[in-house]
Order: C-alpha cells, then sequence, then structure tokens
C-alpha cells in the first residue's frame, strides 16, 4: 500500500475521479490541499469568493453533466458556500465541495475560523461528511461522488480536519463496488415499475387533450432524446419548465414553451384543459402550478421521476412512476410502439385547439426604435449566436426574458438557479460553463442588481482568460421587484432603485475585460457583432433598456392560470391589465 498526506489523497482521489477542473480559494485549514493541489495535472481556477467558486463549479456540472468540485477554508471560506450550495441542492445538480476545518483537538473550542459546517450545511446538501480519521478518507471522498451523481443529483460536502490532511497514512482508493457496498441503505430506485408504465401507456393512448410537462430531472438523466421521441411518436404538446428548457426542442412545433408564472398563454391554456398531464422530471413547484386547486383540473396525472419523495408532494397524482426518466421513457416509448394507435387522428382537434391559442396570444413585447427593449435584446443574442449559445442567466427580470425570448434546442443550454433564484449566480455560472464547454458561444444574461452580486470575479475570467460574453439588461432597478410593487403594491417603489451604480464599461476595462454599451436599438446589433469578435478575454455589454417594462405573461402568485395578466399595464398607457377567464 501506498504511503501519503491526506492532502495528497484528496489529489488522488480527485484524479480517480475524473476531475478536470476544481473551483476555489484558499486559507489556513485548506492549505495542505492547496500546496498538493500544486503538481495536480488538472486546473485549478482561484475564484476572487467562495459563492462565485461555488456558482461556477455548478455552472461547469449544469453545462457539461459532470460532477462540479468546489474547494474552501474553514469557516468564513465555508459558510460562503451557503448560497451556492444551496442554489445547487434546489437544482439537484452534482457538485462535492471540499472544505478545510480546523485540527480535530480544536473541533468545538470556538478555534480561529471554525464553524459547524456540517451543522450548517445538513439541510442544503444532499449528504455531508465530517472525516475523524485518515483511514476513512478515499471512501469518504469516493462516496461523495457517488452520492452527488446518482438518484436525484445533488451537492455533498466533505469537511477535512486540518490536521488529517497534514497526516501521513498508508491507503488505496476502493472500487466502484466497494464504493456501493459501503452505503447499504442507498439504493436510487432507477428502473419503473413496468405495471405502471403499462397504465401510464394505456392513459396516453385514451388521452384526448394530452400534455407533457418536462423539468429539469429530464436533463439531469440524460432524456432529451426519449422526451422528443415521446412527444413525435405520439403527438403530444410539450411545454417545459425554465429547468427543463432544451429537452425538447422550442423551435418544433409541438413546443409550448415554458409554463406557470411567466409561460406562455398557450401552454398554460394548454395545462388547464387538458385531460392527462405527463409530468417527466418536474416537481410541481408552486411557480408552474400557481392555484394547487385550480391546477390541470380536469387532467389525470402521471408523475415519472427518480426521487420518491417528490411524487404526491404538492399534487396528488393518479400514475406514479418512481425511476431514473431516461429508463422510464424507453420503455414507456417500447410499450406505446406495440400498441401503436393512429395518433395523428387522435389529437387532431387538440393541435387545432393549441394552434389557435398560439395564434391568439403569442409570445410578444412592444417593440420601440427609440429605447432598447429588453426581449430585443435577447432576441437580438439568439439571431447573433444562430440558437446555438448556452445562456447563463441570474435573477429577475431579465432572466424570464432569457427563458422567454432565446429558443432553447438542447439539453443543458439554459443554465439558470430555477429552485432558490439566487440572484449573482449567472455570471460565475457562465464562467464554469464556458471553463467546461469552451468550444460554445457562451452569454451571461444578466441583471444590473443580480451581476453586481458577484462581479469581483470578473477578475477570475480575466486571470485564466475566459472569453464569456457578458449582456447587462441594465434597468436601473430591482427591475423583478419593481414589477412586483407596480403590480401588487400600488406603484410604491421602496428600495429597488438602483440609483448609484458603477460605469460598467469602465468597470470591465478595468478589470482587464472589454466593455461595450447600447443606449439605442439602432446600436444593440453592431455591439453585439463586436463582442462575438473577442475570444481572448470577457466582454460586457452594458444595454440600457427601458426602466419599466414588464415582464408578461404573468400568473399573480398563488393565482389560477385563469387570472392571467396578458398585456401591459404602463404609465402613460390607456391599456389596463387582462385578465383571462
Ligand atoms: C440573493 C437574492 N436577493 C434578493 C432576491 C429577490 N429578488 C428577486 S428578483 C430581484 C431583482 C433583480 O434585479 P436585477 O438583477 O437588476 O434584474 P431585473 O429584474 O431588473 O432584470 C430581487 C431583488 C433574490 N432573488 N436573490
Amino acid at each position: 500500500m501506498k504511503k501519503k498526506r491526506g492532502a495528497d489523497i484528496v489529489v488522488d482521489v480527485l484524479i480517480h475521479e475524473g476531475v478536470d477542473t476544481v473551483f476555489g480559494l484558499p486559507g489556513g485549514a485548506i492549505m495542505e490541499v492547496y500546496d498538493a493541489l500544486f503538481d495536480a495535472p488538472f486546473r485549478n481556477i482561484l475564484t476572487r469568493h467562495e459563492q462565485a467558486a461555488c456558482h461556477m463549479a455548478d455552472g461547469y456540472a449544469r453545462a457539461t453533466g459532470k460532477v462540479g468540485v468546489v474547494i474552501a477554508t474553514s469557516g468564513p471560506g465555508a459558510t460562503n458556500l451557503v448560497t451556492g450550495l444551496a442554489t445547487a441542492y434546489m437544482d439537484s445538480i452534482p457538485l462535492v465541495a471540499i472544505t478545510g476545518q480546523v485540527p480535530r483537538h480544536y473541533i468545538g473550542t470556538d478555534a480561529f475560523q471554525e464553524a459547524d459546517v456540517i451543522g450548517i450545511t445538513r439541510p442544503i446538501t444532499k449528504h455531508n461528511f465530517l472525516v475523524t480519521d485518515i483511514k476513512d478518507l478515499p471512501l469518504i471522498l469516493r462516496q461523495a461522488f457517488y452520492i452527488a451523481r446518482t438518484g436525484r443529483p445533488g451537492p455533498v460536502l466533505v469537511d477535512i480536519p486540518k490536521d488529517i490532511t497534514q497526516q501521513v497514512a498508508e491507503y488505496y482508493i476502493p472500487s466502484d463496488e466497494e464504493v456501493k457496498e459501503s452505503l447499504p441503505g442507498y439504493n436510487p430506485h432507477v428502473e419503473g415499475n413496468p405495471v405502471q408504465i403499462k397504465k401510464a401507456a394505456e392513459l396516453i393512448r385514451k388521452a384526448t387533450r394530452p400534455v407533457l410537462y418536462v423539468g429539469g430531472g429530464a436533463i439531469l438523466s440524460g432524456a432529451a432524446e426519449e422526451v422528443t421521441k415521446l412527444a413525435r411518436l405520439t403527438k403530444i404538446p410539450v411545454t417545459t419548465t425554465n429547468m427543463g428548457k432544451g429537452a425538447f426542442p422550442e423551435t418544433d412545433p409541438l413546443s409550448l414553451h415554458m409554463l406557470g408564472m411567466h409561460g406562455t398563454y398557450y401552454a398554460n391554456m394548454a395545462v388547464y384543459h387538458s385531460d392527462l398531464l405527463i409530468a417527466v422530471g418536474s416537481r410541481f413547484d408552486d411557480r408552474v402550478t400557481g392555484k394547487i386547486s385550480e391546477f390541470a383540473p380536469e387532467a389525470k396525472i402521471i408523475h415519472i421521476d427518480i426521487d420518491p419523495a417528490s411524487i404526491s408532494k404538492t399534487i396528488t397524482v393518479d400514475v406514479p412512476i418512481v425511476g431514473d426518466v431516461k429508463n422510464v421513457l424507453q420503455k414507456l416509448i417500447k410499450e406505446l410502439e406495440e400498441k401503436p394507435v393512429e395518433w395523428v387522428a387522435a389529437r387532431e382537434n387538440w393541435l387545432k385547439q393549441i394552434q389557435e391559442w398560439k395564434e391568439k396570444h403569442p409570445l410578444s413585447y412592444r417593440k420601440s426604435d427609440k429605447i432598447i427593449k429588453p426581449q430585443y435584446v435577447i432576441e437580438e443574442i439568439y439571431n447573433i449566436t444562430n440558437g446555438d449559445a448556452i445562456i447563463s442567466a441570474g435573477v429577475g427580470q431579465h432572466q424570464m426574458w432569457a427563458a422567454m425570448f432565446y429558443k432553447y434546442s438542447y439539453p443543458r443550454q439554459f443554465l439558470n438557479s430555477g429552485g432558490l433564484g439566487t440572484m449573482g449566480f449567472g455570471f460565475p455560472a457562465s464562467v464554469g460553463a464556458k471553463i467546461g464547454r469552451p468550444e460554445k458561444t457562451v452569454f451571461a444574461i444578466e441583471g444590473d442588481g443580480s451581476f453586481i452580486m458577484n462581479i469581483q470575479d470578473l477578475a477570475t475570467a480575466v486571470q485564466y482568460r475566459v472569453p464569456v460574453k457578458i449582456a447587462i439588461i441594465n434597468n436601473g432597478f430591482l427591475g423583478m421587484v419593481r414589477q412586483w410593487q407596480q403590480f401588487f403594491y400600488d406603484s410604491r417603489y421602496a428600495s429597488v432603485c438602483l440609483s448609484v451604480q458603477p460605469d460598467f464599461v469602465k468597470l470591465a476595462e478595468s478589470f482587464g475585460a472589454v466593455g461595450l454599451r447600447a443606449t439605442k436599438p439602432s446600436e444593440v446589433r453592431e455591439v453585439l457583432a463586436k463582442a462575438m469578435e473577442i475570444n481572448d478575454r470577457p466582454v460586457l455589454i452594458d444595454f440600457v433598456v427601458d426602466r419599466e417594462e414588464n415582464v408578461l405573461p404573468m400568473v399573480p402568485a398563488g393565482k389560477s392560470y385563469r387570472d392571467m395578466i396578458l398585456t401591459p399595464k404602463q404609465k402613460g398607457e390607456a391599456e389596463t391589465m387582462y385578465l383571462v377567464g
């Protein structure tokens, strides 16, 4: 058996797991690990903030499908990971976080930079470990990767006291079999019950108004091909959540685009009037369902999900199928192919009705040649990138416009904090995504409020020459909050005006990035074309947009789809809110 320092064992396991990039920031309790990383044969990205490091690892994982790795020191280093871990946890993103801890004999003494990271992160990780014996270190690290990437994926944290990273011991790397056997209580159910799959097929054959409702689980399990095959075979229209985007091409006539609070009219109408809803790797989030008693009131519901805990959690379902989405869909398709139906005829009326809804209320906005409309910026980003870029968004109105006005056609193309709604996510996640997928154009679509929450890591993108493109949809407001205040708080704009902001162009330049600005619609294409030519460093474009543009349609929180707000109610405009139903 080999003998090594704990820190070197950490690096050996990372190599064994195929890790090619880690993100993080050092400090006292993790110094040995950083010392070992000095010679490691993979990239070690030094960030300016641990939160950004965590979002970078997350963006890397979302874009590549691999496990992201983030490293931080004890105390404040580890606590700075909290928002990043919670973000990954809510969206089921596989991450391994390695944190330094004070030496074992200091634990519990209020030692310098001591924090109970295990206690703090327990509710926001899929699992966490405190290593108390160097003998356990290789197995725990391997378990961490295994737990992070299997079943319903998620972040796993391994807290390692400094004296263990310093200690020298004999070790070996446990095999896959040993890892599985060491976790007897952890058995993700991937197969899907055949009787339930038959029942689901029967419901699909009989349904006259079915809808596929596809979430992030379909992306995570790599089921985009199966979703597309099922939809095209059975002629069922598909709506995705913002996490499910790319599981079905939005350019396909069967696409209903997004549903829910900022879903399209036609997706929400289709779900509302459906007689069968097939939920695939989606979790019936409140932003999707609105008022639960009025969500798909006439539909029978099939729910396919790897996590039994998510089934019938908020909506009681008729046919639960616990299993890996890809696996279950393959079986379901086989079942449907065995007893085919004349699908085109079966769906004729339904698809005609949906087409009418699409024509009645397409996604649209009021165009202008005087002031830049945010939606126009997104459309132009779509055009200049031929619909092929990876888009990473912050949180707010710009996130919703990025979801609505860019059409996604492949999985892992739209990265955003769907579950936690974390401002500050978009830009660092785009850096992780570009590092993982260097062949792709990567655009961070950011709000002026969101971007500034992790602005410091522009230095990281410059230092490692990561040529991401950052489009700031600059409305000088915490726009989404302002929109809610306008609609639901009588336009009392409390604490939403970002009246002091940096000059983003100068700021980019001061970091060594390129800064561009557009203030008129006629400049939008020009700056985008310039940005596309820059490939050796980040480029930031400050789009100065209409300050009070709103994201519509909108279903107010907790309301039914029938309460959807469709047309703008803006100052100086005669129109009032138009409610459906
Ligand atoms: C960390 C964090 N704090 C607060 C919020 C609440 N919040 C949601 S959207 C939003 C405004 C976002 O403003 P900006 O990034 O400028 O985007 P815009 O809505 O203007 O496009 C806020 C404050 C949040 N989602 N995340």
